[in-house]
């Protein structure tokens, strides 16, 4: 059963000051309440995002479509939504990063403490002092703490809360703190005021569309299948061929269109010790990524999100960057790769040898090709063998 913060919303006010205050204390840079009922159009987004299969492989968001595209399916008790949004913004703009053929891109977010444990610590410690001053005024309330990984629109969820709009790179931008930030809620039974939802300020730029090196973006829609940030991240087997060349030197996720945006004139550095870069995963060298075995992998990678993917997805996006290197200082260490227990990492380094000393590996190929049972790195040499 819901309860009511107050008829004339006082009770509501000074809880929200006590909220913005907490969560000012533990760092959160916005904050703002949704109306549960407000996000109808995002769920008709979603619908159709999953319709044309622009989800690709990432089967949870249909799974959970009916929840994730309306919060009250989720849990039809909540009455207020509080989002919450976290700086994680670097020193400098990955975009003016300069050309080494030596070293691999990991995305911003990527380069010290996974975020997710982070800030849901963060908001349950803010939802344990909201719901105490309810207690106090005599009104009792149940509260959920979400961080990405819930089937929760946090996107729409932080628009509706006014704290930021869904920007035409289909992410959350603010005039005032840009868009270098996470997102995080707290939905609870409790009456609190909402905020008036924020409205578009993109106007008649298209930055981010034109600088996405795969063209996965139209205004406000992602087609994630062309993303390298998904290819990178989510998506498990070879990385299409045709996306290759356009992947660079990014080893996980992508940053362009967001980093391009004008608003993070605005963003700053974050001030959180355990999202700042650790320095061995700002641009790190290729040569020495490349070796890595499941030990290696795990200690190099040990709390941050790239430990996630895990060491093969790491080192095929790795073997892709080396690839696109085109620096014949790394055939032997990429020959190394060949006899890799791992078929996705066979398969890239098949590959990244055909970019960068093709006539040496094809006389082999016939015979790997032969010898090869997985059908993915069997097409890799086809393909060497073929051009
Ligand atoms: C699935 C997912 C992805 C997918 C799909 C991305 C996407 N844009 O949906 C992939 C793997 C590609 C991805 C990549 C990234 N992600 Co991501 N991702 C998510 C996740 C888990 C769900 C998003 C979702 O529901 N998408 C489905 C679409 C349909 O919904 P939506 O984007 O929320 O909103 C749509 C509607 O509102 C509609 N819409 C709104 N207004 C309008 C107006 C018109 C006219 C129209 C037609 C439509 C429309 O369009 C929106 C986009 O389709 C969220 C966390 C969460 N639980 O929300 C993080 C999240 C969105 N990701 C985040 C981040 C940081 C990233 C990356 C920057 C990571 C990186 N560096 O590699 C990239 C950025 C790529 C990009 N341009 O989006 C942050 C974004 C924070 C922010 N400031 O916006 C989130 C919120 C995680 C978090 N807790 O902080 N991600
Ligand atoms: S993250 Fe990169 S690939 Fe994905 S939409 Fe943005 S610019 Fe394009
Ligand atoms: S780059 Fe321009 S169009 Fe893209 S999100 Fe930022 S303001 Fe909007």
């Amino acid at each position: 059963m819901s309860v009511s913060a107050g008829p004339d919303g006082r009770l509501g006010e000074r809880l929200r000051r006590l909220v913005w205050r907490e969560a000012e204390r533990l760092g959160f840079s916005a904050f703002g309440v949704a109306d549960p009922g407000g996000l109808a159009a995002a769920g008709r987004d979603l619908a159709d995002f999953l319709a044309e299969g622009r989800h690709g492989t990432m089967s949870w968001m249909a799974e959970t479509a009916a929840r994730r595209g309306d919060p009250r399916v989720l849990w039809p008790e909540v009455r207020s939504i509080l989002v919450f949004a976290f700086d994680y913004g670097p020193e400098a703009n990955p975009l003016d990063r300069p050309a080494d053929p030596s070293r691999g891109e990991i995305s911003v977010y990527a380069r010290n403490r996974d975020y997710h444990e982070l800030i849901k610590g963060r908001l349950k410690e803010i939802a344990g002092k909201l719901a105490a001053e309810a207690k106090r005024a005599g009104v009792g309330c149940d509260l959920k703490v979400f961080v990405d990984t819930a089937p929760v629109m946090e996107k729409p969820l932080a628009q509706a809360a006014g704290i930021a709009w869904v920007a035409k790179s289909t992410l959350a931008i603010s005039r005032r703190i840009g868009g270098w930030f996470f997102l995080g809620s707290i939905f609870t039974t409790l009456d609190l005021p909402f905020d008036v939802p924020e409205t578009s300020h993109c106007g008649s730029c298209r930055r981010c569309l034109d600088v996405c090196p795969t063209a996965a973006l139209e205004p406000h829609r992602i087609d994630a299948r062309r993303c390298l940030s998904y290819l990178s991240i989510e998506h498990a087997g070879p990385i299409p061929v045709e996306f290759r060349a356009a992947m660079g030197d990014r080893i996980y996720g992508c940053d362009d269109c967001l980093a391009i945006c004008p608003w993070n004139r605005f963003a700053r550095a974050t001030r959180e010790a355990k999202l700042a870069a650790r320095p061995e995963l700002v641009r790190p060298r290729l040569a020495e990524l490349v070796g890595l075995d499941d030990a290696g992998f795990r200690t190099l990678f040990a709390g941050s999100p790239v430990k996630r993917i895990g060491r093969d997805r790491l080192l095929r996006n790795v073997l892709v960057a080396i690839g696109n290197s085109g620096d014949p200082a790394f055939v032997e260490a990429v020959a190394a790769r060949l006899d890799d227990p791992a078929g996705v990492v066979r398969g890239a380094a098949v590959w990244a040898l055909g970019r960068m000393a093709p006539a040496r590996f094809a006389a082999e190929a016939t015979r790997r090709l032969d010898a090869e049972a997985d059908p993915d790195v069997a097409a890799e040499w086809r393909r060497t063998a073929e051009a």
